[in-house]
């Protein structure tokens, strides 16, 4: 799997800074295969977040991701695509992640953290299914 689904969240759209995370991704020399601004529906979220549910932050996170609009984005490059983009994202909570990753440039907060990207090639290829079908 050489592609992965990368979502700049609803708090970073709104914050105006897809287009720096976008120039990040490109930057670093990734190719976009699918570029969508997309108010995520419930269904969608929750087959997304499916690992999640039941967790304490589950309903929050669903209310979250569903808020407004989210920039959603195929990248694809060398084999570990995945790996890569999980390196420039930094940790889930930004209180870890250190300065040049997007969270540790961006955000304050382990709920509105800027960026979500695959967590093995596995995800990818689920993910990008669920919000691209006809990609695959
Ligand atoms: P990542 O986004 O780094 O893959 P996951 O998949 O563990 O992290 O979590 C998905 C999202 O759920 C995170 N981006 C974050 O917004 C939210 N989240 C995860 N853990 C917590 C937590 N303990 N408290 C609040 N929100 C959380």
């Amino acid at each position: 799997m050489n592609r992965s689904l990368v979502i700049i969240k609803p708090d970073a759209v709104e914050r105006g800074l897809a287009g720096d995370v976008l120039g990040r991704l490109e930057g670093r020399g990734f190719r976009f295969v699918a570029v969508e601004l997309r108010t995520i529906d419930e269904a969608t979220a929750s087959r997304h977040y499916s690992e999640h549910q039941g967790r304490p932050f589950y309903e929050r996170l669903l209310r979250f991701i569903t808020s407004g609009p989210s920039l959603i984005v195929v990248v694809e490059g060398p084999s570990d695509t995945w790996r890569i983009v999980r390196t420039m994202m930094g940790p889930t909570d930004p209180a870890d992640a250190p300065p040049g990753t997007i969270r540790g440039d961006l955000a304050t907060e382990m709920a509105k953290n800027v960026i979500h990207g695959s967590d093995s090639a596995a995800s990818a290829a689920r993910e990008i299914a669920i919000f691209f079908p006809d990609l695959v």
